[in-house]
């Protein structure tokens, strides 16, 4: 493939930077060691008034937040729309021995190119009647990793060599299941949602030169955007909204009973999509942690410099420009999470995630409960963390469980729980 010159500088940078710089980036672990930090304030519009109404939230507010989020962390969202077109590859009304009627769909995003394109894997309970509500997820290494069901197509993209299976950075049928642990595939079908997947990676292999292969270079004309104007974290949010185009039009699925979960990086952008894209009525943000929903400004665990060295794609090149004055930054995690505003929005850790700062993820989801409340909206009002395995809050919830970085059936059984009370 030729790579043009402009992106082999941009290369060059990311793996300079990573080399360079990756190992020496100091990062803490010591409560007693967190200094002191200002939030932006999320209430402070641009003519320095407060915010005092979800009128003024939404009209002012709302679109200066999200512009400071384009501008500085994630880049452009892209605003044009695309004809995208469906095909549906397989479906079996007998799947999951009767339980569910499966569905593959593939979902091409390029209108002349059909090697553009994600797949989507549906499981939809058979024992409830009429349009379901959905749960709507990226993977992490293909469809076929979130079942042992042999039916699933298995993905022939690029996975990272780590994968299970992976040979040649391709699945093999050793990775069939491989995730099963992280989609409780059978719990969330007794109680009555559906479950839609892709593969992140079918938008844009996660690397740092992996825009090359993805959307945003495929794409880049049918979009009007230059692949340095956004990001993969963009990308990969941007194809979860088309994944909304396409569960409007599918009429098993209740459309307006959206929610959306993503765990760790995918977190992250699940959060950018619940913000451009207010089709989705309830987010889940699970161990989403720096550059998602922990406060950038703390220093503990991960910070915005070592995520920019280790993951020079993820964000916008302007965010790279905070590294070592993160007070500078316009926003912190609280906005971000302000922007799911007034819908349903779970932010859970994990207590041995300290990686992700469970504490930050906590102090954001109250932050930004101050926004809920000019809906009327109950957010958190605990002045501390809860113990482990107890919820709190009303429309922004929170918990932290015993264990390590993961989504476990602890955390879905949460969120199974919150969406069945919410969308009620
Ligand atoms: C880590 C990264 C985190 C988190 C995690 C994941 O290496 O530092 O920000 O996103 O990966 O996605 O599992």
């Amino acid at each position: 493939m030729k790579i043009a010159f402009p992106y082999c500088l941009l290369l060059l940078c990311c793996f300079a930077g990573f080399k360079s710089q990756a190992q020496t980036f100091p990062s803490n672990n010591d409560e007693s060691k967190v200094a002191a930090y200002t939030l932006p304030d999320v209430l402070k519009m641009p003519n320095g008034k407060q915010c005092a109404n979800s009128r003024e939230w939404m009209q002012v507010q709302r679109p200066y937040i999200f512009h400071l989020y384009e501008e500085n962390q994630f880049g452009r969202f892209p605003s044009k729309k695309i004809n995208i077109r469906y095909r549906l590859l397989e479906t079996d009304k007998n799947a999951l021995g009767g339980t569910a009627t499966r569905k593959q769909v593939r979902i091409f995003l390029h209108p002349a190119d059909s090697s553009v394109y994600t797949d989507l894997l549906l499981y939809i309970p058979n024992q409830v009647k009429g349009p379901v509500p959905v749960f709507l997820g990226y993977n992490f290494s293909g469809n076929h990793t979130v079942s042992t069901d042999n039916n699933i197509i298995l993905g022939n993209r690029w996975v990272p060599s780590r994968a299970r299976g992976a040979v040649n950075n391709r699945a093999t049928e050793a990775s069939r299941g491989a995730d099963t642990a992280s989609w409780q595939v059978s719990t969330i079908l007794v109680k009555g949602f559906a479950i839609a997947t892709a593969y992140y990676g079918d938008l844009e292999p996660d690397t740092a030169a992996g825009f090359m292969m993805g959307i945003r270079s495929s794409l880049k004309d049918v979009l009007n955007i230059q692949p340095n104007e956004w990001c993969a974290m963009g990308a990969w949010a941007w194809g979860l909204s088309l994944m909304v185009d396409y569960l409007q039009q599918d009429n098993s699925i209740d459309a307006h009973k959206i929610a959306l979960l993503g765990h760790s990086r995918l977190g992250k952008a699940a959060l950018w999509a619940g913000a451009a894209d207010p089709r989705f009525a309830l987010i889940v943000s699970n161990e989403s942690g720096e550059g998602g929903a922990a406060i950038s400004r703390r220093w503990y665990g991960e910070t915005l410099q070592i995520i920019n060295a280790h993951f020079p794609h993820w964000f916008a090149a302007k965010y790279k420009t905070y590294g070592d004055n993160v007070n500078a930054l316009p926003v912190d995690a609280h906005m971000l999470l302000s922007l799911m505003a007034p819908r349903p929005l779970y932010v859970a850790s994990a207590v041995e995630d300290t990686w992700s700062d469970p504490k930050g993820e906590f102090l954001s989801a109250k932050e930004a409960s101050k926004v809920y409340a000019l809906f009327g909206k109950k957010g958190i009002d605990a002045d501390s963390m809860p113990a482990l395995q107890q919820q709190v809050g009303g429309t922004v919830r929170y918990h932290i469980r015993a264990g390590k970085h993961a989504v476990t059936l602890y955390d879905w059984e949460q969120y199974l729980q919150f969406a069945s009370e919410q969308f009620r």
